[in-house]
């Protein structure tokens, strides 16, 4: 190979080559690792190609071939600076007292994050991000920031995709230098579903803060301050924004619902300020802030709290951006919203309209509206590649503020319940979710509680039990794990504990655990991860893969296969990903920067005795083949 990578060299070709070319031309001695990642590729293509993508098996089938269209940059301009570059010069504080001083209403774009999450299935992958990554930062470089990290994620993209959550970061962040990246970050559960030992939280920010993040926002399942601290602390060290979180759930407008009021968020919005966060969120997950609710807790907050005031909702409702404008009257400074293509419904409200909203009034954006469109533009076309994930449309009825679904939960129940062929019985799966909230105690209901929760309201239905059935009766009931270990203390307290009749019902003689989890865990021996993913990888030791080991052992294990059979398939394009290629289709992968494979699929072999095929290819105007086992 060497020779022929010698004779087809352009400087061979062009009659020049001296014996110095082969010390000059370093990259001749790369052949063997190129052909490997090149091999690698082409098996997976084969292998999609022959027996499909298990991802998008059963699933409607999604036709766009053609790439989204990207609006055109030009190539040497630098973006105009933005608020990364003001937390860069002026630090943390000095970024505080410049939102302070905005007069027009800052906007964070979800499209990246939760809205996929909300809307796909969190199935949007990196190459559809990195792909509209530079036009971001050449168009709205008045963005406070991208929301394009944590919240589940994390795990989905190693899980489904079998691309690397950490590449995704910093090649977003090498991509948009201007603008605030941000994630979701589940404090003491990190990006998981469990409370995880302290020096995992504190490794996980640190890998994150290094590999590109800047905003944090932190949450707790149950609003325990107490559960936030490592996390925040964590943050702060690194040199991250800490926005911390208030998790809004009940109604402030119902004086039946008492257990969480205006003096509780208040309360614990000080605590959060007490413990040193830059920025306040008010999370509501569920969408359930209502506009007049909006405005009674954004007065009382902006009295008692100095903190800038970053609002979360979902449109699961249809009005919230009637919330987020009433707020905007309140004196909010920063809002969540999401590109119109992938807006509305269980996930943020359209951001689009809601800057055309605020057009001409105080609180302008400074947004531009051609800018906005171009990058909606491009997301109504990429959204096509997805038509496997989309969630049919559940229309939110009143009783959404009863059973305080979130948005992400809300889609993803109903299918469960769908598969488990429940689906005509969906209002008493919303009605049982609500009662198990009420046995619970009423509690903050989001990852990971709100899955404890859902995964209760299914069992019941299934068993045909209301809740109050499980206090009375006689059978012995094996309850769910997330209930299990949401009412034994493991995911933290919610305010006033957990009831005891439903302890003593579900626990059985098992006490539940009342202190921080994280205070009585060991801490994870992060030296031995590092040794168990770096051989899974076939790579140098590192924390980033050591703290992925921890957090999603089987999950990481299955991806490390998956990278050390196919390469890094996150490179193709996605319906290249999903359905392979059709005959003559040529394809270009970036298998590294300045370093393009050109893929032609030609056809497939007839079977082999022994169950394989050949796969045709033309690899950089070479043929190839690939031998695929037919699955079929
Ligand atoms: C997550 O934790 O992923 C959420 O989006 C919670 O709202
Ligand atoms: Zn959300």
């Amino acid at each position: 190979p060497f020779l022929i990578q010698l004779i087809n060299h352009p400087t061979f070709l062009a009659g020049e080559a001296t014996t110095r070319l082969i010390d000059q031309t370093p990259e001749l001695f790369e052949l063997p690792k190129r052909r490997d990642r090149a091999t690698k590729i082409l098996t997976f293509l084969g292998e999609t190609i022959v027996n499909g993508n298990p991802l998008v098996a059963d699933r409607p089938v999604a036709l766009r071939r053609e790439p989204a269209p990207v609006p055109e940059l030009s190539p040497k301009a630098h973006p105009t600076k933005g608020t990364r570059d003001i937390f860069k010069s002026e630090g943390v504080d000095g970024l505080v007292r410049w939102i302070g001083k905005q007069k027009g209403l800052l906007f964070t774009d979800t499209t990246m994050r939760d809205a996929h999450q909300s809307l796909l299935a969190t199935r949007v992958r990196t190459y559809d991000m990195l792909r509209i990554a530079p036009a971001y930062a050449h168009l709205t470089p008045q963005l406070f920031s991208l929301e394009m990290w944590g919240g589940a994620t994390f795990d989905t993209s190693m899980r489904f995709l079998k691309e690397s959550p950490w590449q995704r970061l910093a090649d977003l962040r090498e991509s948009v230098p201007n603008i605030l990246t941000q994630m979701l970050l589940r404090a003491s559960n990190a990006v998981g579903y469990t409370n995880y030992p302290d020096n995992v939280v504190r490794l996980f920010v640190r890998e994150a803060v290094q590999a590109g993040m800047d905003v944090f926002r932190v949450f707790d399942a149950l609003n325990w301050q107490e559960n936030m601290r490592v996390a925040m602390e964590a943050v702060i060290e690194e040199g991250g924004i800490c926005e911390a979180s208030i998790c809004y759930t009940g109604d402030l407008q119902n004086p039946r619902r008492r257990k969480y009021d205006l003096a509780y968020y208040i309360d614990l919005a000080k605590q959060l300020e007490r413990m040193g966060a830059h920025l306040l969120a008010i999370k509501d997950m569920a969408g359930l802030l209502k506009p007049g609710a909006a405005i009674t807790l954004m007065r009382a907050l902006r009295n008692e709290v100095g903190l800038p005031i970053h609002l979360h909702t979902h449109d699961t409702a249809g009005i919230q951006a009637a919330t987020i404008l009433a707020a905007a009257d309140e004196g909010l400074q920063i809002a969540d919203a999401a590109l119109a293509p992938l807006s509305g419904g269980t996930s943020q409200v359209n951001l689009n309209t809601l800057v055309e909203s605020l057009r001409d009034t105080p609180r302008e954006s400074d947004l531009n509206t051609q800018a906005l469109t171009q990058l909606a533009t491009y997301w109504q076309a990429a959204r096509e590649f997805y038509l496997p994930f989309e969630s049919y449309v559940l229309p939110a009825t009143g009783d959404l503020y009863e059973h305080e679904m979130p948005g992400g939960q809300y889609t993803n129940l109903f299918q469960q319940a769908r598969a488990l062929g429940l689906s005509d019985r969906w209002a008493e799966v919303c009605q049982r979710y609500a009662e198990v909230n009420e046995l619970f105690g009423d509690i903050v209901k989001v990852t990971p509680t709100s899955k404890a929760v859902g995964d209760m309201a299914l069992f019941l239905v299934a068993n045909e039990m209301a809740a109050q059935d499980v206090l009375t009766s006689s059978k012995a009931l094996a309850y769910p794990g997330s209930v299990i270990d949401l009412l034994a203390g493991r995911m933290g307290q919610p305010p006033g504990g957990f009831p005891d009749n439903v302890l003593k019902v579900v626990l059985g003689d098992q006490a539940p655990d009342t202190g921080r989890p994280g205070a009585s865990m060991p801490d994870a021996d992060i030296a031995d991860a590092r040794s168990i993913a770096a051989k899974a990888l076939g790579e140098s030791e590192s924390d980033r893969a050591a703290v992925t080991q921890i957090l999603y052992p089987k999950v990481f294990e299955d991806f490390a296969k998956h990278r050390g059979l196919y390469g890094d398939v996150a490179r193709l394009p996605t319906p290249n990903f999903f359905y392979g290629q059709q005959p003559g289709e040529e394809i270009a992968v970036d298998i590294e920067e300045g370093k393009r494979l050109i893929i032609k699929f030609l056809a497939v072999g007839q079977p082999h005795p022994d169950g394989t095929r050949t796969v045709f290819f033309e690899l950089n105007g070479q043929p190839r083949e690939i031998t695929v086992v037919d699955k079929s």
